[in-house]
Parts: structure tokens; C-alpha cells; sequence
């Protein structure tokens, strides 16, 4: 069994039910340890659109990550989502943030996710959950990279009953 975080993001349509739909996926996949709060974020890169939800996602699977990849891919693909342009609006996005201790360069995956240090709509979410771990390139807690962001992009956390475990609906356990 493997740990892999996942990010979790959505600005169009019903963006908390979007989120919702993705964990209850997600939970297809393997156990959902933990999850974190939803949180309202400031679009980061390309910055005239909507605002996010973004969420994290603790997922412990036997998946390896290309196969995690693909099926994440396919989740994206049954929620809605039509690729446009690069960092736009969307109605789901899936990220593997982090898998283990792995580190992994491929031409479709790279793990840790390159930008994960540098959002705090990553950091923030990801700092809840998993503050202690350990980046296995930077060599820096979550916690000291979520202190160190030189991104100045707001992050707001939304109360916790906006963030109804869906996902216990669905578990195998
Ligand atoms: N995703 C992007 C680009 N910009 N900004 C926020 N706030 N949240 C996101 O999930 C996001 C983004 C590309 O994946
Ligand atoms: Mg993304
Ligand atoms: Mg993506």
C-alpha cells in the first residue's frame, strides 16, 4: 500500500458539488484517510477567472502512480471536465501532489508535483493534514514550506460543515 495526497480543485459550475463527486471517486480508488477543509482560493498563473475551491485528499491505494494517473484522468473526464487553456477555468482538476517518499520524472508525471512549494491553494490545504511531512526533493516539512511561500495569493478556509464526508457513503471499510 502506498500514501499519495492529491489535490483537489474546481471554479465552474457547482464547485462544492464537484468536490464532492471527485472524493466519492476518489474513494474508489483505494481508503481516504484524511481530508482537509475546503478552502476558497485567489486563481494563481492565470488570474482572470473565478475563484477555486481546493481541498486535499489523503488516499492510501495499491495504485501505482501512472495508474493513479490514468484513473484520476478518468474522473476528471466523467465530471465534465474539457481541457482549455493551460492554468484556466475548470470543472474538476486532480493532482497527485505527492506518492510516499517518491521522487519521479516521466514525459506525463512528475512527482512532487512541481509548483505543490510554490501555491499557498496547495500548501494551506496540504499543511492541515500532513504539517509534519517531508518533502523528499526540498528536504523541508510542509509546514516549513507552507512558512516560507513567497505566494502572496489569498487562501480562505470555509467551515467545516461546507465539507460533508461523502466519501463514507462509498468506503469499503
Ligand atoms: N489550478 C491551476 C492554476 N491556478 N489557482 C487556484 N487558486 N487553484 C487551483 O487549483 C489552480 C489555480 C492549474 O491547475
Ligand atoms: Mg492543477
Ligand atoms: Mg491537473
Amino acid at each position: 500500500m502506498s500514501i499519495a495526497y492529491i489535490g483537489i480543485g474546481s471554479n465552474m459550475g457547482e464547485r462544492t458539488e464537484n468536490l464532492k463527486k471527485a472524493q466519492a471517486a476518489l474513494s474508489r480508488l483505494g481508503e481516504i484517510e484524511r481530508v482537509s477543509s475546503l478552502y476558497e482560493t485567489e486563481p494563481v498563473g492565470f488570474q482572470h477567472q473565478p475563484f477555486f475551491l481546493n481541498q486535499v485528499v489523503k488516499l492510501k491505494t495499491k495504485l501505482p502512480p501512472e495508474k493513479l494517473l490514468e484513473e484520476l484522468k478518468k474522473i476528471e473526464k466523467n465530471l465534465g471536465r474539457v481541457r482549455t487553456i493551460r492554468f484556466g477555468p475548470r470543472t474538476i482538476d486532480l493532482d497527485i501532489l505527492l506518492y510516499d517518499d517518491l521522487i519521479l520524472n516521466s514525459t506525463t508525471l512528475s512527482i512532487p508535483h512541481p509548483r505543490l512549494h510554490e501555491r499557498n491553494f496547495v500548501l494551506v490545504p496540504l499543511a492541515e493534514i500532513a504539517s509534519s511531512l517531508h518533502h523528499p526533493l526540498l528536504h523541508q516539512t510542509i509546514a516549513e514550506l507552507a512558512i516560507a511561500s513567497k505566494d502572496s495569493s489569498s487562501v480562505i478556509r470555509l467551515p467545516s460543515d461546507s465539507n460533508a464526508a461523502v466519501y463514507d457513503e462509498n468506503a469499503t471499510h
